[in-house]
């Protein structure tokens, strides 16, 4: 490892002793950008990136709600409010067991650098939750989205914080927050996106983070005088991403053989079309079952506590979580012929993973990049509510698909390298980090 990143690392971890997603999020960042500070001093004096890895403000605080059996439960509620250079704090809430400061410390500094990257006026933020919504009523969950937005209200607002949805926080979620924000606050404001399309949200989001991962896929394609059509593609997860990636996939002419959820995957060699896809959305979405049902509708192999990586394919678009795809998975890929990963999720590949796609110069869509479709919408969605008008499904989806191919081509500008391979993490670090850098250099040491 460079020295320099090095003794930049040991100085992080020695800050935030056992985050370890967050080390990780902010050493991939560190490899690109440290070499590009040392050629561009004026970060380096201002101690800009030191000042990027310290949260501008970190809430923690308690989530006291009632069951449906009159039992007291308690949960962690956080949001951190990371940079707000460019913009107010933007990013999503997630609702999952194994939440905590580490993991929503590096999902808020991923944040930054992609909603730099989106072109729209956007700091970053992240927050959620240690609750378990699985196997909760529907009660359940407004009691408890109730008694969080209680504490998160008086730390958000439209000019300040806009959190919206990520793991465990879809519409349903969205609408019980924001109803209780509005009676806190008797006021009807832009101040989460993911709404209801009643109730000022956009058209276009909920599909927004999937078809904007499949948009990047093609650009990287494209680039290549390629594309997605007749592609076999694997995809992880199940939920909202997962979902609208296989959609705007299959409309593209690939064909996607899986899905997956926390208990295993299906593997569909026929391809997942419309119809079967609406059956795994209902499944997911309505009915909060288990992928394995899809298998026993559809008569194909269900493989119980493994993950997709082993079947063969083109293209591979993880969109569960984080870390993934360990290093023998990305080896498999590889040597199965896969020559694309898009990551509609955040950090799914670990970096040794990483090193496998890089030494194999496969084209490697991080994350940051190829998921800001998600929040671009929601930026998207802010402007609209701002306006206090509504665009159609046409012309979000345009301005989506434009910002998509505005990112793809940010990273070529900062990563072609000399033999003209284009280093995708290090064009989308270094654009992501410039515009949030000069902001706060023209901000003065704050
Ligand atoms: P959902 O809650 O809708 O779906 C999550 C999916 O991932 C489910 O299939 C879930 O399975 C699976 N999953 C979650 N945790 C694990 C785990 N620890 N191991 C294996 N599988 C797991 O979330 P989203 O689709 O919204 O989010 C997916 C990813 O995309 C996340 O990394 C998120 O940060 C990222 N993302 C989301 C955006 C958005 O707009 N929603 C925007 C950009 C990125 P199960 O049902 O068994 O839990
Ligand atoms: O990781 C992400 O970009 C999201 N979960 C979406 C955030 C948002 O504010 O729409």
């Amino acid at each position: 490892m460079d020295p320099r990143v090095e003794q930049f690392m040991a100085q992080v971890k020695a800050k935030n002793p056992g985050e370890n997603e967050f080390h990780q999020a902010v050493l991939e960042v560190a490899e690109s950008l440290i070499p590009y500070i040392e050629e561009n001093p004026k970060y380096k004096h201002a101690k800009v990136l030191e000042r990027m890895t310290e949260p501008e403000r970190v809430v923690l605080f308690r989530v006291p709600w009632v069951d449906d059996k009159g039992d007291v439960q308690i949960n962690k509620g956080y949001r951190i409010e990371m940079n707000s250079a460019i913009g107010p704090y933007k990013g999503g809430l997630r609702f999952h067991p194994t939440v905590n400061l580490g993991i929503l410390k590096f999902l808020a500094y991923e944040q930054v650098y992609k909603n730099s990257l989106t072109t729209l006026p956007m700091g970053g933020g992240k927050g959620g939750s240690d609750f378990d919504p699985k196997g909760k009523s529907d009660n359940e969950v407004m009691k408890f989205c109730q008694s969080f937005m209680t504490e998160l209200s008086r730390h958000i607002g439209p000019n300040t914080d806009v959190p919206a949805g990520d793991i465990g926080v879809g519409g349903r979620e969205i609408g019980f927050l924001f109803g209780q924000y509005k009676r806190l606050r008797n006021e009807f404001t832009g101040v989460l996106t993911g709404k209801g399309i009643e109730w000022g949200g956009s058209l276009i989001r909920p599909e927004a983070t999937g078809y904007g991962t499949v948009y990047f896929a093609e650009e990287m394609l494209k680039n290549r005088g390629d594309s997605m059509k007749g592609k076999i593609v694997t995809v992880s997860g199940s939920g909202n991403v997962a979902q609208y990636a296989t959609e705007k996939a299959t409309e593209l002419g690939a064909k996607v053989v899986t899905l997956s959820d926390s208990s295993g995957f299906i593997y569909d060699p026929n391809g997942i079309d419309a119809e079967k896809l609406t059956f795994a959305m209902e499944l997911k979405n309505i009915k909060r079952g288990r992928i394995k049902e899809y298998a026993d509708k559809y008569g194909v192999e269900y493989y119980e506590g493994k993950r997709p990586w082993g079947i063969k394919c083109d293209v591979a678009l993880p969109c569960a979580t984080q870390n993934e795809v360990n290093a023998e998975e990305a080896q498999t890929l590889i040597d199965n012929g896969c020559f694309v990963v898009a990551e509609g999720a955040n950090m799914p590949s670990i970096p040794e993973a990483i090193e496998i796609y890089m030494k194999n110069r496969i084209l490697y869509g991080l994350g940051k990049a190829a998921n800001a479709g998600g929040v671009a919408v929601s930026g998207l969605e802010m402007s609209q509510n701002s306006l206090r008008l509504s665009w159609t499904r046409e012309e979000v989806d345009q301005r989506l698909h434009q910002i998509m191919k505005d990112i793809h081509q940010t990273c070529l500008k900062f990563g072609t390298e000399s033999d003209g391979f284009v280093n995708y993490p290090k064009g989308a670090n270094i654009g992501g980090f410039v515009k949030v850098a000069d902001s706060m250099l023209a901000q003065g040491v704050v």
